[in-house]
Parts: structure tokens; sequence; C-alpha cells
């Protein structure tokens, strides 16, 4: 078969891009200067551009395609779906059977107290919802003054106006000329910046927690509504918290009767190697927001999925609940989440990263990563991880530039591997698939993306 784009070339689709495509946090005029990298094609853990780069993407896609590209089987649950019924809605007491049988499905996979689904399209979406639910939820038991909610700076909860606010993103919050009110931000568990000297790791998590009980204090425990946190932050660098802090946060949460809601859009099914990081941690959620890797990003589709007591609550008390998106329960959508998580299963990939993958990826970054001269840190999780960018290794001394991070990262590209830059952290969140011998690949570009940064960066200053 034939697509239609294949009669131009990809110099040409440059050029229309350029034209008439906003992407999305992008700085048009630089981008139309230089022109977008164009992504063709992808098979595996592999990417490949216009150029005919084949590229290994430690990023899988933008955090989502854990079960890697190319999957057959995924195409097909979409094309037979498409075939029998391509729409329908699930307002007005009307339903279709994928978002029925995923719903049971997510139940049976969530934590126990976790057993109702609510869709959407995206992570934004999600969190929109799960902000509105919890302030419902305290309204509906009598409490509607317990509406504040707690977030992290650095955070990242999506990008429509709730997503927005919840987030922690400097640059977003001064773009918003209004954010939704009553939503406060403390430190993120960021001990390689924020840890003092000396401070052990396991101090400094209990520091980090103990902001959101100073926020509750000073706002007022008759006046929080909910805490909000990614397991990790995510694009906020990969932020991996100290032990002790979700405990000292359940604790916190529990005895100001504060909700918990767990934003899983990363680290949902299978990224940290748990279904849901919220069981790596301990955490007891009241609502857990999840997207991305619920279809491997084949489909646009987002789950929040709500705890027995703000369920009990709506569906006891609530009468209408005035809230949903068009496409909420998309049946293709829900189609493809259902073929993803059995080939999730079927192939034992939360299993792998646990016990084989995960380990593996974290060693390798610590011993070949991390004794680069250029490297402050390694950490990981499951197969989530970071490295810092640093000007004399085991220091936390930054190149004053500001861009070394971007620059290892265009280098890493140039080596075949994709990776992200958030200011001079590196990223990883591959595809679940990845092997041993995907880590070392991996490792080998960069180090070397590394070594060709360095007399550079050290030039620069
Ligand atoms: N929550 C978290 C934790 C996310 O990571 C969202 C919500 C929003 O999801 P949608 O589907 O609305 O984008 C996200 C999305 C990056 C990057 O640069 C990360 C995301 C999105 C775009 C870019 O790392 N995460």
């Amino acid at each position: 078969m034939t697509i239609s784009y294949d009669n131009f070339s990809g110099a040409q689709l440059q050029a229309i891009d350029s034209a008439h495509h906003l992407h999305p946090f992008t700085d048009h005029k630089e981008l139309r200067r230089a022109g977008a990298r164009m992504v063709v094609r992808a098979e595996g853990p592999y990417i490949y551009d216009s150029e005919g780069n084949q590229i290994l993407d430690g990023m899988a896609g933008l955090w989502c395609v854990n079960v890697g590209y190319g999957r057959e089987e995924l195409a097909k649950a979409a094309y037979e779906q498409m075939k029998e019924l391509p729409f329908y809605n699930s307002f007005f007491r009307c339903t279709t059977p994928t978002p029925v049988l995923l719903s049971a499905k997510l139940a049976e996979l969530a934590p126990q107290n976790v057993n109702q689904v609510f869709y959407g399209s995206s992570g934004s979406e999600a969190n929109d919802t799960a902000l509105r639910l919890v302030r419902h939820y305290w309204a509906l038991e009598g409490k509607p003054t317990k509406r504040i909610v707690i977030s992290r700076r650095t955070a990242y909860h999506g990008s429509s106006i709730a997503g927005a606010s919840l987030g922690g993103m400097k640059g977003m919050h001064g773009q918003l000329y209004g954010a939704v009110p009553n939503i406060v931000h403390v430190m993120p568990p960021y001990s390689f910046e924020l840890a003092m000297p000396g401070e052990s790791d396991h101090d400094f998590g209990l520091r980090a927690a103990r902001a959101v009980e100073e926020a509750i204090l000073e706002a007022g425990a008759d006046n929080v509504a909910a805490f909000i946190g990614e397991p990790v932050l995510g694009a906020g660098g990969v932020k991996i918290p100290p032990a002790s802090y979700w405990p000292e946060i359940q604790r916190i949460c529990d005895k100001y009767d504060v909700l918990l809601m767990i934003d899983e859009v990363i680290t949902g099914y299978g990224r940290t190697g748990a279904w849901f990081a919220s069981e790596t941690y301990g955490i007891k959620a009241d609502t857990i927001t999840t997207a991305k890797a619920l279809t491997s990003g084949y489909q646009p589709l987002s789950a929040l999925l709500v705890g027995d007591r703000i369920a009990a609550t709506l569906i006891d008390k609530g009468g209408e609940f005035y809230h949903g998106y068009t496409y909420s329960g998309h049946p293709v959508a829900c189609a493809v989440a259902l073929k993803n998580l059995e080939i999730i299963e079927r192939e034992g990939l939360v299993e792998r990263v646990k016990n084989d993958t995960g380990p593996y990826f974290a060693s390798a970054l610590a011993e070949r990563i991390g004794s680069h001269p250029l490297i402050g840190e390694t950490r990981a999780i499951g197969l989530m991880g970071a490295v810092e960018i640093v000007k004399e290794s085991g220091t936390r001394l930054r190149f004053e530039a500001g861009n070394a991070g971007d620059k290892v990262r265009d280098l890493a590209i140039a080596n075949g591997l994709m990776v992200r830059s958030v200011d001079d952290t590196i990223i990883m969140s591959p595809p679940l698939i990845w092997t041993r011998e995907h880590v070392d690949l991996a490792c080998d570009r960069l180090a070397k993306a590394l070594d060709d940064a360095e007399a550079g960066l050290r030039r620069a200053g």
C-alpha cells in the first residue's frame, strides 16, 4: 500500500511543516530556521528519519511506546474495531463493549482499593477530571472549603489550563495569565540539587515530605483537598525520591485527611517494574491518572482510575457529574489498550523490567556513564533514568552556559540515540522491550556523546 506522503521528499515535508504546523513546546522562529527532524517510520526499538538515520529510541516516543514499534496485533485490533464500530459515545446511558472490558481489566490490575475508571484522550484531560472530582468529593461530603491542592515545583501534570496550573513548571505558569486558583507548590524531592551538605538521603526525603505538611498547616487542613504527585517526577528530570519520601507523604495525608492524587501518566503500565509505581512505593492512592503506555501510544487514551472512597460518594450522593469528553471510552482506543495490556502480560515485560533490564540499566548507567568526567550523578528506577552533567565529576558544579544538556542530547541523537534533556539533566525512558544489548548500545552511544561534547563544553565554560 502506498501512503500518499510517499510522494513527498523529506525536504518538501519539512518545508510544508514550517509553513503551517505549530508544534508543541517550540520556539517557532527557531524551528522554522532549523527545520524539524522528520521521523518517517519505526520498528521494534528503533525510529528512522527522512535522512535514513536509524536511531535507538531511548524515550519510547514520549514515555509511551512501551511495547515498541511495529506491532501488527495493535494495528489489527484498531482495524477490526473500526470496521465493527468506529465510534459510539458513552453519554446518555450508552456504552460499547471495549471500554467495558478495559474497565474490568484496569480494575484487576490497579491497586486493591481502586476499581472505577473515567476515560479521556490525554493525561491533561484525566488530570482535569481528577481535579474536578476531588473538589466535588469534598463538596458532596459537606466540606466545600477543602479545595486547595498541593503540588510540587517542576512537576508536570499536563498542558491544559488545569494541567499547567497543577504542574510546577515556571515557564508554563508565566504564560497562564490566570492559573486555576487554590493550587500551591512546594519543593520536589530532588536530592541532587536540594539536599544540604552532609544530609542523608533518608533525612532529605523526610524534609521534602514535610514541606507538604507545612503547606497543609499554613493553609489549614480544613481547606486542603488533596496532594498531587508523580511517583517519580518525569518531565521535570526523572527525579527519584528517597525511600523515606512516599511513606511520610502517606502518613501526612492520612493525618490531615488529604486525598492523594497520584499521576502515573509516565510511571503506569510497567515503567518502574510494577504495573503502577504506587505499588513500587506502597502508596494508597485516591486517584491514579494514567495515559501514554495504556495503549503504548498507538492510540490517544487516558484512564483516570478512581479509588473506592471517592467513587462511593460520587455514586451514592453525587447525582449527575457534569463532566465528560466526546471521546471518553473511545471504542477503538480501548480495543488497542486491551490488546496492548495483553502483550505486556503475555511477554512478561513488567517482570522483565523488575528483575532483569531495570537493575541492569541502573548498574550500566552507574558504571559506564557515572565514571565519565562530566557526570555528577546517575539514577534509575525500572526503565527510567537520568544522568546529571556537571563540570567536575562527583560534584554539583554546573557549566555556566546552561546548555550542556542540549549539547549532549544533540550529540547523542547524532550518535544514534534519542534522549531528552531537562536543563543539564539527560533523561531516558526506553521501550520495555529493550534487552541488555539495547542498554549496552545506549551506554556506548551516550558515552560517545559525552566524549564528543566535553572539549566544547570546557571551552565555553
Ligand atoms: N502527567 C504527567 C506525569 C505527564 O508526564 C501529562 C500528565 C499530560 O499528558 P498529555 O497526554 O496531556 O500530554 C504528562 C505528559 C516531556 C513531555 O517533554 C512529557 C509529557 C508530555 C509532553 C512532553 O517530557 N508528559
